[in-house]
């Protein structure tokens, strides 16, 4: 099935400017914002600039630039919250909610970065 996207979610409103937001960081092909109901001291979405409407879309019609944008994105994120654990940082989780039984809220690809407090474990 061919990936649809809709251009009148939240995240797509946030590109065009329709709607504020928070940002932490923006590149090219990258941005990143605040989420607006935090779940950690760190809670910061990262979205791709180009319709995507979730991880495997964006890993399979993404050009390789984009990926590679998007990904030092992340990484450079976690290292300006201090999160990295190699360096001092006490670590970070990144989730990106894909579907239905993920329940993804904004059909458009993004990745949670959550850090600043104990996350407890996930999988169990
Ligand atoms: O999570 C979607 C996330 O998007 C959820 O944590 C709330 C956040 N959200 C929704 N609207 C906004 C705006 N306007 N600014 C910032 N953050 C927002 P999901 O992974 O799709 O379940």
């Amino acid at each position: 099935m061919p990936y649809v996207y809709d251009d009148q979610n939240v995240f797509a409103r946030i590109l065009r400017g329709e709607i504020p937001n928070d940002t932490v960081m923006e590149t090219t092909y990258t941005l990143a914002f605040n989420d607006i109901a935090p779940q950690a001291p760190v809670h910061v979405l990262v979205i791709p600039k180009g319709p995507y409407v979730c991880f495997d879309h964006f890993a399979q019609d993404a050009s390789a630039a984009e990926i590679a944008d998007f990904t030092r994105v992340l990484g450079e994120i976690c290292r300006a919250k201090g999160l990295q654990p190699g360096e001092g940082g006490a670590g970070y989780r990144l989730i990106a909610n894909s579907g239905r039984d993920a329940i993804q809220e904004v059909p458009h690809m993004h990745v949670h970065i959550l850090g600043g407090r104990d996350l407890g474990r996930m999988l169990a």
